[in-house]
C-alpha cells in the first residue's frame, strides 16, 4: 500500500503530478497491458467464461455472516464456514453480497448491524475459497442526514456534485469507503453503487435527480475511487430496478468507461395477487428486463446480471426451480443474487435454510444445468 500513499501525497499536491505518479507506479501505460493481466481483468474473464459455458453463478446476500437463525458473533476468529446455502446444498454460493451502508459515517457496524471488520474478513475469505464478492451501498442521505430511503429533498444529489454545498463532506464519505476497499488488499470485487435508480425510493432515485446529475454522481464516485485512490480492482456495476419500460435504464447509464456489468434488480411481490399471478408477473418482468439487457450488453460489450432478486419468505416452496430458473435460464447472465436471510426478522429471508419447506426445491435448483455454486476442489 506504500505506492498508494505516494499517490495520495502527489494528489494533495497536484492532480497532474498524481497522474504522472500513477503511470510511474504502474511502470506502463494501460496500452502495455495484456488481456487478463490484472485481478480485475481476470475476474471479468472468469465471468465471461461462465456465460460462454452457459452457467449462471448463484449469489446470496450476507451469506457467511449470518443466516435465518444464526449470526456470527466472534468477529475475529469465527471460521466463517456456516452458510444457509451450504447447510442445504453442501456448497457455498458462488457469489456473496455485502452492504456498506454506514461506512460513509465511519460506523463500525453496517445498517443491518454487521461489523465492517467481519464483512472485510468474510469477503477476503470467500475470495480465497474461490468465490466472488459484490458490494452494494445504502449510503445515508448526505443532505438531510436521513437514511438511504430519505427522499424528502430533491437536492441531495446536486448538493454533493462539484459545485454543491456538501461536495467536500461527500469526498470524506468516499474517502472512508475507499479506506474500506483498500483494507481488502488486492482482491477484485463487484461494486454496485446507487442501485435501483429508476425508481424513486432512494435519494439518488429517478424523481430525485436529473439523468445528468445521476451520471455525474456515478462518474464522480468512479473518478475518486479509481483516479484519486488508485483502486483498480473494482468491477463497476450499474443496476437499475426493473422499470415498466426498460429503455429508461439507459437514460441514466453512466457510460461505458464507468461500467463493467449492467444488471437489474427485480423481486416477486405477492400483494393481493395469488401466488400464480405473482409468479407470472415476476417472470414477465424479469424476461422483459433481461431481453433488453441482453441487447444492451451485446451492444456495449458488457456483462449482464440479475443483481438482486427473490420472493420474501419463499411462500412458493418451488420458487427457485419453477419460477426463478425458467425466468432466467435462456439469458446469458453472469449471475443471479437473492437477498439476505435476516437473523432478527423471521419472515425476511430469500433463500431456504435447513429445515424449511423449500429446502428440497433449492437442492433441485442448485443441481440444474445452468446453476453454479462454489465448487471447492
Ligand atoms: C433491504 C432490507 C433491509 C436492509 C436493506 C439493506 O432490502 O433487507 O432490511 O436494511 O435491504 O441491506
Amino acid at each position: 500500500m506504500k505506492a498508494k500513499k505516494l499517490l495520495s501525497i502527489s494528489l494533495a499536491l497536484s492532480p497532474a503530478l498524481a497522474l504522472a505518479a500513477m503511470l510511474l507506479l504502474c511502470g506502463c501505460s494501460s496500452g502495455d497491458k495484456k488481456p487478463e493481466d490484472t485481478p480485475k481483468d481476470r475476474l471479468i474473464h472468469r465471468l465471461f467464461t461462465a456465460v460462454k459455458d452457459g452457467k449462471i453463478l448463484y449469489g446470496h446476500q450476507d451469506d457467511l455472516v449470518y443466516g435465518h437463525n444464526w449470526v456470527v458473533t466472534d468477529v475475529t476468529t469465527d471460521p466463517l464456514d456456516r452458510s444457509d446455502v451450504k447447510d442445504v446444498t453442501g456448497k457455498y454460493p458462488a457469489i456473496v453480497g455485502f452492504d456498506l451502508g454506514g461506512i460513509e459515517r465511519g460506523d463500525s457496524l453496517n445498517l443491518d448491524g454487521v461489523p465492517f471488520e467481519l464483512i472485510a474478513r468474510a469477503a477476503v475469505t470467500h475470495v480465497e475459497r474461490g468465490g466472488i464478492v459484490t458490494f452494494s451501498w445504502h449510503a445515508r442521505n448526505p443532505l438531510t442526514g436521513g437514511d438511504a430511503w430519505d427522499v424528502s429533498s430533491k437536492e441531495a444529489v446536486s448538493s454533493v456534485l462539484e459545485e454543491g454545498a456538501f461536495h467536500n463532506d461527500y469526498m470524506i464519505w468516499l474517502n472512508r469507503l475507499s479506506d474500506f476497499f483498500e483494507s481488502l488488499g488486492d482482491i477484485p470485487f463487484i461494486f454496485r453503487p446507487y442501485h435501483e435508480n429508476v425508481g424513486s425510493w432512494f435519494w439518488w432515485g429517478g424523481d430525485l435527480c436529473t439523468p445528468d446529475q445521476y451520471k455525474r454522481l456515478f462518474g464522480m464516485t468512479h473518478g475518486y475511487l479509481t483516479k484519486v485512490r488508485g483502486l483498480e480492482n473494482i468491477l463497476w456495476c450499474y443496476s437499475p430496478n426493473a422499470a415498466a419500460d426498460p429503455k429508461d435504464f439507459m437514460d441514466r447509464y453512466p457510460g461505458d468507461i464507468f461500467v463493467d456489468i449492467i444488471g437489474v434488480d427485480s423481486y416477486e411481490w405477492i400483494g393481493d395477487s395469488t401466488l400464480e399471478e405473482a409468479g407470472v408477473r415476476f417472470t414477465a418482468e424479469v424476461k422483459k428486463a433481461l431481453t433488453f439487457l441482453n441487447t444492451v450488453g451485446g451492444d456495449h460489450h458488457k456483462l449482464i446480471a440479475l443483481t438482486e432478486t427473490g420472493l420474501e419468505g419463499l411462500e412458493d416452496p418451488d420458487w427457485f426451480s419453477e419460477v426463478l430458473y425458467p425466468a432466467i435460464k435462456d439469458f446469458p447472465i453472469a449471475y443471479v443474487l437473492t437477498w439476505r436471510n435476516a437473523h432478527d426478522r423471521p419472515g425476511h429471508f430469500y433463500a431456504p435454510w435447513k429445515g424449511f419447506a423449500a429446502e428440497e426445491d433449492f437442492r433441485t435448483f442448485a443441481g440444474l444445468e445452468k446453476t453454479e455454486l462454489l465448487n471447492l476442489d
